[in-house]
C-alpha cells in the first residue's frame, strides 16, 4: 500500500479525511455518545455533508436509496448499541439486494468492550450474517486502511454493505494519517473476466436454441451492464424478462420485453420461462418468488446458462449447465464478440407462441370503472412523469402495481426492497435518491400501512427533506389496510376460516361490493 499523505490526526479526523478521499458527498446519520468526536469533525468541514434523520433505520435506507439511484456508495453513521440495532433492518435490506454501502458504527471504548458497558452491543456479531464484511477497529493505526478496505469490498465483486465499528477511544487517539492508494487482500480477489471456454459453449447453445429466453436480475443493474444487455438482446432477437430487482435493465416499452416474471409477473414471461429450451440467466438468482419450487421448475427439460459475479449464486437453487463467473459487462462483451456475424435459429414459431400467451392481456383491469383503480393511478404517474421519474416503493400490493404498470425504460429508476421486503423503506430511500439526483423527479409509491413506519413512527423524512430542499412526491393508491395480505389470505382461506381477511375499511365500497382493491367485504 503506497503512502500518499502523512500528517498526525486523531481517529475522528481520520474518518472524515477518508470519506473525503473517497469523494463521499453525504453521510446519513444520527448522533450518540460513541460517535460524538466524529460528529465534531464532520461539522468542521463542508466537503462531506451530513443529513440528520430521525431514526437510524431511515439513515441506512436513505444511504441505500442514494446508492441504488446513483451507482455511488451510500454512507451511514450511527452510534453504538441501540444505534446499531436500529440500523440492522436497513443493513439487512441492503445486503439482500447487494447494495454497496459503508455503515460507520460507534463502539464503546476498547477497555470497556465485553463488560456490558453503557450502550454496548456486539456489533460485529449482530451484523455478521447481514453484511458482506465487517470489522472492529481496535487501533487507530488500522483505521485508514480499514476505511479503504470497506469502500473496496463494498463496491467490488458482488456489492454489499460493509460495517466499520469504531470504539470511542480510537476516535480520540492519534497517529500518522496514511491513506492507502490501493488495497490488496490475499483472500479476496473477485474475478472480472469470464472463462473463455464456457463463454464459447454458451454462445453455441444460444445459436442452437429454438425456444431461447433471457432472464435478468438486479445484477445487470448493479454492474451497469444494461447497454451491453440491450445490444445482445437486439442482436439475437430473443425474448427477455426482468425480475423485480432487474426492471429497467431492458426497456419495458420494447416489444422483445415480456414484462416482469415470477409470482406477480406476466403470464407470457412465466410461460416462456417454463417452456424455453435454452435459458440465459444473467445476474439473477432463481429465487422463490421467481421460479417457485425448484423441483417443479426442473421438470421441463431446458439448458441453463448462468452468468453471475458470485460463484455461490450459481447452481444454488437450480442446476446450471453452463456456469460463467465474472463481471456481467465483461462477459457480455465477450459474448457479443462471438455473436457477431452469426445467425441464431429461426424462432418465428416461438414468438408466435409467446404472442398467443401475451394476447391473454393478463394485467388488464376495468378501465371503465367509476372508481379510480390503483393500476390507473400508476399508469397516469408514468404519463405525467413521461416515464422519467425515479420511483421508490414500500412493500405490498402497491409495490407490485408500480412494478407492473410503471414502464421502466432505464436502470436505477426503480428502487424497492426486493429481497428483504422491508416496509418503511420507500420514503427514506426516496430522500436518498433525491439527494443523489437533485434535478430528478422522485416519487414514493406506498401503502397506508407502509407509510406509517416511515413517516409516523420514525419521523424520518420530514426535517431532512425540508432541510435539504429535496422534493419527494408520495403516491398512495387508496386501498384497504394490508392489501397484499388480503389477497394472500383470501387464497389460503379455503378450509381455514381463521385466515378470513378483515372487513373492507371502506363502508361505501362494502355496501356496493365495489372495493377498489377487490378485497372481500
Ligand atoms: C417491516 C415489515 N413488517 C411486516 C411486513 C409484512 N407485510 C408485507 S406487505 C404488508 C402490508 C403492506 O400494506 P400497505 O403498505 O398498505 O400496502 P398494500 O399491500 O396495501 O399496497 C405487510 C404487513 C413487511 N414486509 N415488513
Ligand atoms: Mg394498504
Amino acid at each position: 500500500m503506497d503512502r500518499i499523505k502523512t500528517t498526525t490526526l486523531n481517529g475522528a479526523e481520520i474518518v472524515i479525511r477518508c470519506l473525503q478521499e473517497e469523494g463521499v458527498e453525504y453521510v446519513f446519520g444520527y448522533p450518540g455518545g460513541a460517535v460524538l468526536y466524529i460528529y465534531d469533525e464532520l461539522f468542521k468541514q463542508d466537503k462531506v455533508k451530513h443529513v440528520l434523520v430521525r431514526h437510524e433505520q431511515g439513515a441506512v435506507h436513505a444511504a441505500d436509496g442514494y446508492s441504488r439511484s446513483s451507482h455511488k456508495v451510500g454512507v451511514a453513521l450511527v452510534t453504538s448499541g441501540p444505534g446499531v440495532t436500529n440500523a440492522v433492518t436497513g443493513i439487512a435490506t441492503a445486503y439482500m439486494d447487494s447494495i454497496p454501502m459503508v455503515v460507520l458504527t460507534g463502539q464503546v471504548p476498547t477497555h470497556a468492550i465485553g463488560l456490558d458497558a453503557f450502550q454496548e452491543c456486539d456489533t460485529v456479531g449482530i451484523t455478521r450474517p447481514i453484511v458482506k464484511h465487517n470489522m472492529l477497529v481496535k487501533d487507530v493505526k488500522d483505521l485508514a486502511s480499514a476505511m479503504k478496505k470497506a469502500f473496496h469490498i463494498a463496491t467490488t465483486g458482488r456489492p454489499g454493505p460493509v460495517v466499520v465499528d469504531i470504539p470511542k477511544d480510537v476516535t480520540q487517539a492519534q497517529c500518522e494519517f496514511v491513506y492507502p492508494e490501493e488495497v490488496s487482500m490475499r483472500s479476496y480477489n473477485p474475478v472480472r473476466k469470464g472463462h473463455a471456454g464456457q463463454i464459447k459453449k454458451a454462445v453455441q447453445l444460444l445459436l442452437e436454441a429454438k425456444r431461447p429466453m433471457v432472464y435478468t436480475g438486479g445484477g445487470v443493474v448493479l454492474a451497469n451492464a444494461s447497454e451491453k444487455l440491450r445490444e445482445m438482446v437486439r442482436l439475437t432477437g430473443f425474448p427477455i424478462t426482468n425480475t423485480l430487482m432487474g426492471l429497467g435493465a431492458y426497456p419495458a416499452t420494447d416489444a422483445q420485453f415480456l414484462g416482469m416474471l415470477g409470482m406477480h409477473g406476466t403470464y407470457e414471461a412465466n410461460m416462456a420461462m417454463q417452456h424455453c429450451d435454452v435459458l440465459l440467466a444473467i445476474g439473477a438468482r432463481f429465487d422463490d418468488r421467481v421460479i417457485g419450487n425448484p423441483e417443479h421448475f426442473a421438470q421441463n427439460p431446458r439448458k441453463i446458462i448462468h452468468i453471475d459475479i458470485d460463484p455461490s449464486s450459481i447452481s444454488k437453487r437450480v442446476k446450471v449447465d453452463v456456469p460463467i463467473v465474472g463481471n456481467i459487462t465483461d462477459v457480455l462483451d465477450d459474448v457479443l464478440k462471438l455473436l457477431q456475424d452469426t445467425k441464431p435459429q429461426d424462432i418465428k414459431a416461438w414468438w408466435k407462441q409467446i404472442e398467443d400467451w401475451r394476447a391473454k392481456d393478463c394485467l388488464r383491469y376495468d378501465r371503465n370503472s367509476k372508481i379510480i383503480k390503483p393500476q390507473f393511478v400508476l399508469e397516469k404517474l408514468y404519463e405525467v412523469t413521461k416515464g422519467q421519474a425515479i420511483i421508490t416503493s414500500d412493500v405490498g400490493q402497491h409495490q407490485m402495481w408500480a412494478a407492473q404498470f410503471y414502464k421502466f425504460d432505464q436502470p436505477r429508476r426503480w428502487i424497492n426492497s426486493g429481497g428483504l421486503g422491508t416496509m418503511g423503506f420507500g420514503l427514506p430511500a426516496a430522500m436518498g435518491a433525491q439527494m443523489a439526483n437533485p434535478g430528478a423527479t422522485v416519487a414514493c409509491v406506498t401503502g397506508e400501512s407502509s407509510i406509517v413506519p416511515a413517516a409516523d413512527q420514525d419521523h424520518q423524512p420530514q426535517q431532512p427533506l425540508h432541510g435539504h430542499g429535496a422534493p419527494v412526491a408520495a403516491v398512495l393508491p387508496r386501498q384497504p389496510l394490508l392489501r397484499v395480505l388480503h389477497g394472500r389470505a383470501a387464497r389460503l382461506r379455503e378450509g381455514d376460516r381463521g385466515l378470513r381477511p378483515p372487513r373492507c375499511a371502506d363502508r361505501e365500497a362494502r355496501r356496493r361490493r365495489t372495493c377498489v382493491a377487490g378485497c372481500f367485504q
